[in-house]
Parts: structure tokens; sequence; C-alpha cells
């Protein structure tokens, strides 16, 4: 897999005024590694396709989505783009249907082909659906939806764990032109309510109960507990996932019945390529989560162009994502990805470890998996169980292996290549966020001996530019040399990323593209080998990644601080050995009120999981008399960042410290309690 050190060359070119180059090669192979590429005038490989799609862009991206998508009405404008404006416009005059392009044009050619294996919680009991099933499920409920009110430009929220029917009910919602919302049902009936109120949804979705790991979760009893808290729902479609009923309501409706009445042809909304498809909440660096906008077009072109070049998924493949469809991961590698590209996709409802530790590669087996894509966390568990479980079960389907969430270290990257993939199976590190809708840095697609650096995303894709800039200096320009590290920015725009935050432009304009103007800012910094590969090395704002989980600390702090004895605190991340980030907590409690530290630290909890969900508990909770901070009243994060990492050389500049006494207060603490 080691590859010869020219082709990297173009990876890290950075200079802005190389447009793209004919090179005169002969023996052109672009359409092996790219059909739709094949009339690209002087593209001979896939050095020059990457140049091509960079710096002609726009040819580049109109000719990808004539072939990749089927339209209603063709495009006018293939982009509108001002990243310093925040304005970002692709595919104009443009008109699709979504769940068409992930639907019924593959019924035209393959209706028994299976879309979607639901790889349920209880082992060996999978369902399969063809797509003609699913295309009639998702007509069933378009129709339902209709008839119960839900427009064009509703948006329905969804709250349901994987599942043939949530699916459905994403591509119904696109069906007849509704946006939709997925809350991961893993979110408490606060976190839940906030989204709703937030999207203004006056349907919801989900099922009585769901299952995972063995345990049964009450969904619609949360669901319940959110509504009382969002006057804007007036109905609740409830599913059953298991057979125990559940006291229904006058908004309530029971979907399986109701879907029964209604008709298998549903007429397809013409969309326009702008149109919002769906909202998905993040956290940032505020209290409040952002719900990111994608829209039609552009989106599902780049979830379907980066699931088929970055996976080599081929037709006839089984792909596996075993993320929750609730994060960005399930949506773009789940659902509209493979959909699209009329593969066949496995939503995985259970654990990494139930019924025990080799519950994914017996699935591998089982189902006979040719790419799977998971998480370091998970990747991290499993390697402590020890290489039996893998060995036990056939694996020699598998042909990629992705990670996705947060930074993969060696030791689990080697584990997963060597141990789960026998060396043979690329190993696919992907960066990517919820606000650039798929993978924008992974080692594929690249030739197939090309070199893979363990634990580094490596290679831009197809029509993304990455730039480091100089975190010292706002608004600066990019660095060009290599072996360098910067703020990660992406220097032009591509068709999947997000175009603006739900009820909030301003805040997109002011996260995204003012930081560094004209550029997309990610947030995450990196660094940039010799050779021009990437690595990512983590967020650069106060935002952690618990469990692949993202997460801001003040998210956390804002329940924190809700807890009626807490003065104040301060939430860090740390490293941890199978979370990647683990919560530490420094608090400081209200000295009128007498209490135990030990109730606090109960009551902590609660809140944490009853506001947002069970992983924003924090590890450690530090009670402390005070906070090191300046002399303007800022809380000197930093310094209680090193010491929980134990690194009391590097405290640097004490000096705007209010009182630098307090400094070692906190060590000390911190020493008590490990
Ligand atoms: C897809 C997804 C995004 C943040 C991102 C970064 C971290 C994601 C990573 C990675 C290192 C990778 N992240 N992939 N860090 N290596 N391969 O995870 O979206 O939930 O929005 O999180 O996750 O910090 O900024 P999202």
């Amino acid at each position: 897999m080691w590859l010869s050190g020219g082709r990297m060359a173009s990876v890290g070119r950075q200079s802005f005024g190389s447009c793209f180059r004919v090179l005169g090669r002969r023996g052109c192979n672009t359409a092996a590694v790219m059909p739709e590429a094949a009339g690209f005038e002087g593209v001979s490989d896939r050095s020059d396709l990457q140049d091509f799609s960079v710096c002609s862009s726009d040819s580049f991206w109109a000719a990808v989505a004539r072939q990749r998508l089927s339209w209603i009405r063709p495009f006018h404008t293939v982009q509108d783009c001002d990243l310093s404006q925040g304005r970002i416009r692709w595919f104009e005059g443009g008109k699709l249907n979504v769940s068409v392009n992930c639907l019924d044009r593959h019924v035209h050619t393959c209706p028994e082909r299976v879309a979607v294996i639901w790889e349920r919680d209880e082992p060996k009991s999978e369902v399969k659906l063809s797509y003609r099933q699913l295309l009639e499920m998702t007509c069933r409920l378009g129709n339902l939806l209709r008839r119960r009110g839900v427009k064009k430009g509703d948006c329905v929220t969804i709250y349901m764990p994987p599942c043939p029917l949530a699916v459905a009910s994403m591509l119904a919602c696109a069906r007849i032109g509704a946006a939709h919302n997925v809350v991961f049902a893993g979110f408490s009936a606060d976190a839940l309510a906030e989204r709703i109120r937030d999207a203004q949804s006056s349907t919801v979705i989900t099922v009585n109960q769901g299952v995972r790991g063995g345990k049964v979760i009450e969904l619609k009893k949360t669901v319940d507990a959110a509504i009382q808290s969002c006057p804007t729902v007036q109905q609740v479609f409830v599913a059953m996932r298991t057979e125990n009923p559940v006291v229904m309501t006058a908004k309530d409706v029971a979907m399986e019945e109701e879907m029964a009445k209604e008709d298998t042809v549903c007429e397809p909304a013409g969309m326009d390529s702008e149109d919002t498809l769906f909202l998905l909440y993040t956290s940032g660096s505020t209290g409040k989560p952002k719900g990111l906008v994608h829209t039609q077009a552009g989106y599902l072109l780049y979830a379907a162009l980066t699931h088929r070049y970055v996976f080599s998924y081929h037709d006839g493949d089984v792909f596996s994502c075993v993320a929750d469809i609730g994060w960005i991961t399930g949506h773009s590698y789940s659902v509209y990805g493979p959909l699209a590209n009329g593969g066949t996709t496995v939503l995985f409802e259970s654990t990494p470890i139930y019924p025990d530790p080799g519950r994914y590669w017996e699935m591998v087996q089982r189902l006979k998996i040719n790419q799977f894509y998971g998480a370091p966390t998970a990747i991290r568990l499993l390697l402590k169980y020890g290489d039996k479980w893998v060995h036990k079960y056939d694996r020699s389907t598998l042909k990629t292996l992705g990670s996705v969430g947060e930074p993969i270290n060696t030791e689990a990257w080697e584990w997963y290549h060597r141990v789960v993939g026998q060396g043979r199976c690329p190993v696919v590190d992907t960066w990517w966020q919820t606000e650039t809708g798929g993978i924008c840095i992974a080692p594929r697609p690249a030739d197939p001996d090309a070199e893979i650096v363990p634990g580094m995303a490596m290679r831009p894709f197809f029509g993304i530019k990455p730039v480091l800039m100089d975190t010292e200096v706002y608004g600066s320009s990019f660095v060009t040399s290599n072996d360098t590290s910067g703020a990660l920015c992406i220097a032009q725009p591509w068709p999947g990323m997000a175009r603006t935050i739900h009820n909030d432009p301003q805040r997109f304009t002011e996260t995204y593209c003012q930081p560094y103007p004209g550029y997309f800012f990610t947030g995450d910094g990196a660094y940039r080998s010799k050779e021009g590969y990437y690595q990512i090395t983590g967020r650069l704002d106060d935002v952690i990644n618990v469990s692949g989980h993202r997460i801001g600390t003040a998210e956390i702090e804002d329940v924190l601080n809700q807890c009626s004895a807490v003065a104040e605190s301060a939430v860090i991340g740390f490293s941890h050995s199978i979370k990647g980030q683990g919560i530490y907590a420094f608090v400081v409690l209200k000295k009128s009120i007498d209490v135990q530290e030990a109730d606090v630290t109960r009551q902590i909890n609660d809140m944490a999981s009853k506001k947002i969900a069970k992983y924003a508990c924090p590890d450690y909770i530090q009670f402390a008399q005070r906070l090191p901070k300046t002399r303007s009243g800022k809380i000197m994060r930093r310094v209680l960042r090193k010491v929980v990492d134990s690194e009391l050389e590097g405290l640097g500049d004490l000096s705007t410290l209010d009182d630098p006494e307090v400094v070692q207060e906190i060590i000390q603490g911190h020493h008590d309690l490990l």
C-alpha cells in the first residue's frame, strides 16, 4: 500500500494561482477512476482530476450533477456563492425530488434489490427490504403525512432509532417537500423539546419503545414529556417497535394502522435545488445547539459521490455504517449516500458489545458486509476485549474499513487494520462535520496502491481545497508551507456544505465565514505533513468530543449552573483512553447553602442526563472554593486544562490572573481528587 511520493505533491499544492494545467499525458484512465470524469479535457489520471475538480470546480460539479442525479428540470446556474457573505447556492433553476433519486429510479431498474438491511438489536433477526418495498412504505407515509396536513416547507421532527420506518419517514418528508429534523433517540425530553421548538414542528414521528443492548427505552414517554413545552406540536405518529402498548392521547396517531389505509403511490413534489431537505442540530461553543440547514441537490450529490468513491462502493456491495441516524454520519452514509447510489445499506440498532464483543464481526459474517464504517471509540473498546472476538468470525467479504467522528489513535488504527481487516483492507480515516454534509478529507479516493498513513485523514476529496491559517492572527492569509499546523479552513465552496443556521443566519456567518473572511472555518486544527497529508489535531474552540458525541462545554456548564447549590462551574475535556475525551467539571458551591458534595454530584449527574443525554455526565467533578479568573472576570480555562493534563510546567503567563494563588488551590484539589 505504499505509494510513490510524486502523486502526493499535488495534494499539498497550495498555490491559488496554479490553475488547472493540461498535462498532456497519454493513456487516460480517468474513466476508471471516476466514470463521470470521462469527458474532462486534459485529465488523464486521479491527480489531474483532483486539480481539475478544484480549479475548474463549476465544470466538475456541473458534469457530475447532470450524470449522478435525476432532474425534473435542469439547473441553469452551477453555483452562486460568496463565502465572505455566507451566501451558498448550488444548481439553481434545477428541480428534483430526493426520494425519487433514492428510490424510484432504482425501482425502475432493479425493484427486488435489497435497499435496507435492518440489523435489529436482537441478534440474527435482521429484516431486509427491497427498493420496491421501501418505496411503497415511503409512499404510504408520504400520503399519510399529506392527508394529515403536513405541507411543503413544514419541518417534521423524527425521534426514532435506526429502523426502516425511520428511513421511510425521512424519505417521505423529502417526497412531499417537508424538511425533517431527526433527533438522536438518546437525547432527553428537554433536549428534544428544545429542538422541536426551534424547528417549530407541528408533527413528531416516534416509536412506542426503543430496544438497545437488550434494554427497553421509553421513547414515546419521552416525547410525551417533551411536547408539554412545545405548543406547536399537533400530532405525534407512533410506530410499534415492540409489542407493548403505550398510552395514546388525542394527538397520537397509530402509524402502521393509518399507513395501511394509504395508497402505495405518492406524487413526488418538485423541489428547487436550494429548498431545505433537513435541519440537524449540533453543538457549538455556546450553550445553544445550532440547527444546520442542508438543502436538496447539493447535499444529495455530495453524499452520493463521497459514499461511492471514499469507500470504493460497487454495485451489489453491502455497506454498513453503524452510526445512529440521529447524527450526520447516519444521514449521509446510512441513508442518503447509499440509497442515491442504489446500494444496500445496513441499519444498526444495537451496540458493539451486545450480546458480546463479537457483535460487529458476527454481523459482518452473517450479512456478508463489504464496507464497514464505525467510530474510534468503539474500536478502542473492542480492542480491549482481545482478538478472539474478531477471529471467531469470517471477515473475508470486507473490502474497506472506515473511521469517523474523532481522531483515531495509532494503536486502534493498527488493530482495526491488522486484526479486523487482516491487513488487506484499506482503512479510511474520514474527516468531516455536520456542517460539511459529507466527507472532506480521507485517504481515498486514490490509486488502489496509494499510501495510507495510520491516523491521518490525508487527502482532500474532489472539489475540496483545504488551507491552514495562522491561529494567532484571525483574518490572516493561509500558510503555504508543509510540515506545519494551523486552523483548518476550506478555501472554496462545495455542494454538500450547510447553507445556514435555522433561525440564526447571522450566527452561521459569524461562526464559519467571518473568522477568516472568504474561507469556511471548520473550528478544527490540523497538521500538514511534509508530503502534504492532513492530520486533524482537534477542536480549536470549546467543543469536546465524548465517544464521538460532539458537545459544547458551555452546554454542560449551563446545566451545572442550574443545580441549586452551584454558584459557578467550568467544564473542560481531557484525554480518555476509550471515549477519546472525557468531561472534567470544576464546581464552586454557593456559600449560603449547606449541602453534601455527594448529593450535589448526584444532582449534577441527574441534571446532565435529564437536560442533555447520559454522555453529558462528568467523569470527574472537582469542588473548588473559586476558579482562576482574569481581572476582567473571564475564567482561565487554559490553566484548568493544563492542571488536568498534569502539564504544570507549561501553565504560561499568569500575570493577568486576578489572584494567582487560586492556581495552587486548583492543583491541590486535582491532586486530592485523583
Ligand atoms: C462526521 C462528524 C464533527 C467534529 C469535527 C472534528 C471531529 C470528525 C474526525 C474528527 C478527527 C476525524 N471529527 N471526524 N476528528 N478525525 N476523522 O463527526 O460530524 O458530529 O458534526 O462532528 O468531529 O472535531 O469538527 P460532527
